[in-house]
C-alpha cells in the first residue's frame, strides 16, 4: 500500500503518539487508584489509662487503618459513632479499618475495663 518507508513512518506518528498519550493517561488513573486504594496507617498505643494520641485528625472520609498496640493490659478500642472496636491485647498488633464520615469530632474508647481510671481513657478523632 505505501510505496515507501517514511510514508509509512509519517502516518505512523499520530498513531505512536496516541498511544504514549494513552499510555499516560492509563498510569496517571493507575497511580490515582493506588493511592485511594491504600489507607493511611494511624498508630495508637493503649496503656492504663491513655491512648496515645488521642487526639487524630482525619480528612473528611478519609479511609484510614488504626495499627493498635497495648502495653499493660487487654483493652478495647472503640469508636461508637463509626461503628468499629477491635479488643487489643497486650503485645499483639492490631488492624482495625474505619473511614471518617463528614467534618466534626468523633470520640473513641477503651470499652474493656482495664482498671480505676478505665472511665476517663478515651480520645477524639479531629474530622475536618
Ligand atoms: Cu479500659
Amino acid at each position: 500500500m505505501f510505496t515507501n518507508s517514511s510514508a509509512a513512518r509519517r502516518l505512523a506518528r499520530p498513531a505512536r503518539r496516541r498511544w504514549l498519550l494513552f499510555a499516560a493517561a492509563s498510569a496517571s488513573l493507575l497511580l490515582r487508584v493506588d493511592a485511594r486504594a491504600a489507607p493511611r496507617v494511624i498508630k495508637v498505643h493503649a496503656r492504663r489509662f491513655v491512648f496515645t494520641p488521642n487526639r487524630i485528625p482525619l480528612a473528611p472520609h478519609e479511609r484510614v487503618t488504626f495499627e493498635l498496640t497495648a502495653e499493660d493490659a487487654l483493652m478495647g478500642f472503640s469508636i461508637p459513632q463509626l461503628g468499629v472496636r477491635a479488643d487489643v491485647p497486650p503485645g499483639i498488633v492490631v488492624h482495625l479499618d474505619a473511614k471518617a464520615g463528614d467534618a466534626g469530632t468523633v470520640q473513641f474508647l477503651c470499652d474493656i475495663f482495664c482498671g480505676s481510671g478505665h472511665e476517663t481513657m478515651n480520645g477524639v478523632l479531629v474530622v475536618g
